[in-house]
């Protein structure tokens, strides 16, 4: 439901918990006159000016609740981009409560989550994305995320997406024209022109869509399976990785059953490991179970490590694991390279010469970093090369394909020389996809779907 925007909205907007100092912050027409009820100035011919601070004192009533410093910032020039009132005080939770209890004693309204921010985009001064940025930067875990954070905060990925929302527009108005007047009136773009342009901007949407995964990866870290057949080291591997003994280690094969699954921060990024059952047919329940759920796990792996025994010949269920997940996403993992290499190894695995490898020797910790590395630049480091802005949203996302697929119809269409009246349908479907990422929704859509996860005082 949609909050009433008449009322003042006040809430602490500062984290709870004891600090040298807390925010409430007050949003709304009676921002100042709710402030001169409660905050007795120090001197007292001093006057509210935007953007000054005034130090005095909180009452409720008689009673004095805190000494602060209170800063009033006219319209349009605050956060919401209303009368906005914060006052400074001392930061414990008690005295924080206390403040805010003679706020809305005084005739504000406490905010619904994020309702701040929502003002903000109302009132034009944030756009969509910005807004989300901020719970973001609030909310990322790594220094990845934050900077990725940032970057949508700073407004760049919006800028973008209007900037090529701005050129489908200039294009549909020359359509439109086209459609309007005769063509010798108009000055035409040929179709050859129109058509590049367009495969530019979906190119360029593309980009982002590419972003949207690493942005994904960054925000919420990455999963490593760690899989194989039984007794190659993959429970060693985990546990030289964490460097403790986390997972149990036997010589007897099917020592693992369950999958586990431990967090290491690699490089600003968080990466989850995860150990699996290894993987044969087997006739124990239990190992059946352990089995199936190393595949479920495989199913959702950013990054999988299929790990081999390289002292040993590769075992048809090992060829079998090697074709099966065969691919960008997979790195061979030769442990046991303290042991003599089999001399049929390496000749076993020729058929698999794209496909990254590593000798390690997880009993001695051998390789461990080279390793890590190598899953770093692999999901990381190289896609960071590329200019493009980091997404978050799944929103984002599905506006992005949205207008990809409406770019796409459009540019069949031209090269079906189909009539302008169609074209400009498509046309207007992708600006309107557009539009949902950076803003132009309904007012509810934006409540529901973004503001109410917010928590209260942003
Ligand atoms: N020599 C040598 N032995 C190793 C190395 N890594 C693991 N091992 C031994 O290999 C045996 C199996 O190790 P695990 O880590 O339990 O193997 P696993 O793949 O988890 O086995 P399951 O859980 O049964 O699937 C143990 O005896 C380990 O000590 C290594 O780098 N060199
Ligand atoms: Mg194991």
């Amino acid at each position: 439901m949609l909050p009433n925007l008449k009322d003042t909205i006040a809430a602490i907007a500062t984290p709870s918990g004891q600090g040298a100092v807390g925010i409430v912050r007050l949003s709304g027409p009676e921002s100042l006159p709710i402030a001169r009820k409660i905050f007795r100035p120090q001197r007292k011919e001093v006057v509210f000016e935007s953007h000054k601070m005034i130090y005095g004192k909180i009452y409720d009533d008689m009673r004095l609740i805190d000494e602060v410093l209170v800063c009033y910032m006219a319209p349009p020039n605050s956060f919401t981009g209303e009368a906005v009132v914060e006052i400074f005080g001392h930061g414990g939770t008690f005295v924080m409560s206390q403040l805010l209890a003679v706020a809305l004693k005084g005739g504000a309204r406490l905010a619904c989550p994020g309702e701040f921010s929502y003002r903000a985009v109302l009132y034009g001064k944030i756009d969509l994305t910005q807004a989300e940025a901020i719970a973001d930067v609030i909310e990322a875990k790594n220094n990845q995320a934050l900077s990725v954070a940032q970057n949508n905060l700073n407004g760049l990925f919006s800028k973008e997406v209007k900037a090529l929302r701005e050129k489908l527009v200039e294009m549909l108005a020359h359509m439109e024209a086209e459609i309007d007047f005769s063509t010798e009136e108009i000055e035409e773009e040929t179709l050859s022109v129109r058509k590049q342009k367009l495969s530019e901007i979906v190119k360029r949407i593309s980009d982002m869509l590419k972003a949207y995964q690493l942005g994904q990866r960054l925000y919420h870290g990455v999963t490593v399976v760690i899989c194989g057949r039984p007794n190659v080291g993959k429970s060693s591997l985990l546990n030289a990785i964490l460097k403790r003994d986390r997972a149990i280690v036997s010589d007897c094969p099917g020592t693992t059953r369950d999958t586990l699954e431990e967090t290491i921060h690699y490089r600003g990024i968080s990466v989850s490991f995860i150990d699996t059952a290894g993987i044969r047919e087997t006739h124990s329940k239990l190992e059946q179970i352990g089995v199936s759920l190393a595949y479920e796990k495989l199913k959702y792996a950013d990054l999988k490590l299929l790990v081999l025994d390289s002292s040993q010949s590769l075992t048809q269920e090992d060829l079998r694991l090697c074709e099966e997940m065969a691919s960008p996403q997979t790195i061979f993992v030769q442990n046991k390279s303290d042991l003599n290499q089999h001399s049929l190894f390496q000749v076993a695995l020729k058929p698999f010469s794209s496909i990254k490898r590593i000798p390690i020797c997880a009993l001695k910790r051998e390789g461990i970093d080279t390793l890590l590395n190598m899953i770093y630049e692999q999901i990381i480091e190289k896609e960071l090369e590329t200019d493009t802005i980091f997404l978050m949203k799944e929103r984002h996302r599905l506006g992005l394909e949205q207008a990809i697929q409406s770019l796409s119809a459009c540019e069949k269409g031209m090269e079906a020389h189909l009539s302008m009246e169609f074209l400009t349908v498509d046309l207007k479907k992708a600006i309107e996809s557009l539009e949902t990422v950076v803003g132009r929704v309904t007012e509810e859509d934006i409540y529901d779907k973004i503001f109410s996860t917010f928590c209260i005082g942003k």
